[in-house]
């Protein structure tokens, strides 16, 4: 049977309730194994834990969120997790969130401090609470009350680079202009038919205490549906979660659009409304769950790189970008 009449075979069996319980998806997937596709450099090490934990057992959460910690709990990495950069009053406030595609269900902390590993605290709220998404007092309880040991998340590197910019005169404030970015976000399938998906970052860099913004908003910052796809998005988070990029990216997919199609659609899109979008710093990435992937920059001033695990690769690779 060639690919497209078998791929219509199976829909049509989809069709009669033939393969009941099992999503079309995965029907169509051909069984590939697992997908791991991440942003920025440091996506690879992440995904590369992730694909990991996997093969060990985990589930596809369990993957994602490991995966994510690699990021968090790494110094160097001045956008996530420990020695991200603080808010103006020095203090740093993380943002993550997590999706399981196939539950349709998220986890998701805001402002979350003196936690090295925001993902692992928003895995608790979507596993043992009904609610969705905690911040404030309550999130710090939430954490406390789920063994997670409260330490201080500046390093020298970070709390100097306050210091330098707290000390400048003329430093750059969000009542202005934004300035660093670099979230991991990750989406995965099993190559069976079901999609996870995880984003955690430090916000922007200085920015105005307990500002939120995309990543840890369920469908801006993240998305997964095991009947579509997952999408994730990486930048300017106060400008995106304007637009719900990651569910928009996830309903153009449902009605057949590619990933790559996706994401570049999306982007479009949101210059088609305000044309000084084109001029904004804003990234995404998607994948389905036939392994198809996507991944664009708004312009050439955003140069994303992304991390794809596949097949037992590892690989760094260059997003298009739109205009
Ligand atoms: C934010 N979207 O807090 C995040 C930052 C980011 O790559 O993604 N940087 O706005």
């Amino acid at each position: 049977m060639d690919n497209v009449n078998r791929r219509d075979f199976i829909k049509s069996i989809a069709a009669t309730g033939a393969l009941a319980g099992v999503p079309a998806q995965a029907a169509e997937s051909g069984g590939q194994g697992p997908i791991f596709l991440s942003t920025w450099k440091h996506g690879k090490p992440a995904n590369e834990r992730a694909a990991q934990i996997f093969s060990k057992g985990g589930s596809l959460l369990d993957a994602v969120e490991k995966g994510i910690n690699v990021v968090e709990e790494d110094p160097t990495i001045t956008t996530v997790g420990y020695g991200g950069l603080p808010n103006s009053e020095g203090i740093v406030e993380l943002d993550a969130g997590i999706m399981d595609g196939t539950r349709h269900r998220a986890g998701a902390v805001c402002g979350l401090r003196d936690v090295k590993t925001p993902i692992s605290v928003a895995r608790l709220v979507l596993e043992k609470t009904t609610h969705t998404t905690l911040g404030g007092m309550g999130l710090r309880e939430f954490a406390e009350k789920m063994g997670f040991h409260f330490e201080q998340l500046l390093t020298p590197e970070s709390l100097k680079r306050w210091m330098e910019w707290k000390a400048d005169p003329h430093h750059m404030t969000y009542w202005i202009s934004p300035e660093n970015h670099d979230t991991i976000g990750m989406i995965a399938t099993d190559g069976k038919g079901h999609i996870a998906a995880g984003c955690s970052t430090s916000g922007m860099a200085w920015k105005i205490p307990g500002r939120i913004a995309d990543s840890p908003l369920v469908g801006c910052g993240f998305y997964a549906d095991d009947t579509a796809g997952g999408a994730s998005a990486t930048g300017d988070g106060d400008l995106m979660t304007n637009y719900c990029t990651s569910v928009s990216i996830v309903h153009l997919m449902a009605r057949g659009a590619s990933p790559q199609e996706a994401c570049e659609d999306l982007l479009r899109n949101m210059v088609k409304t305000e044309a000084k979008n084109k001029e904004s710093a804003c990234a995404v990435i998607a994948l389905n769950a036939r392994g198809e992937v996507g991944a664009a920059s708004m312009n050439s001033g955003m140069h994303l790189q992304y991390a794809l695990w596949k097949n037992g690769e590892s690989l760094l690779l260059d997003a298009k970008h739109v205009y």
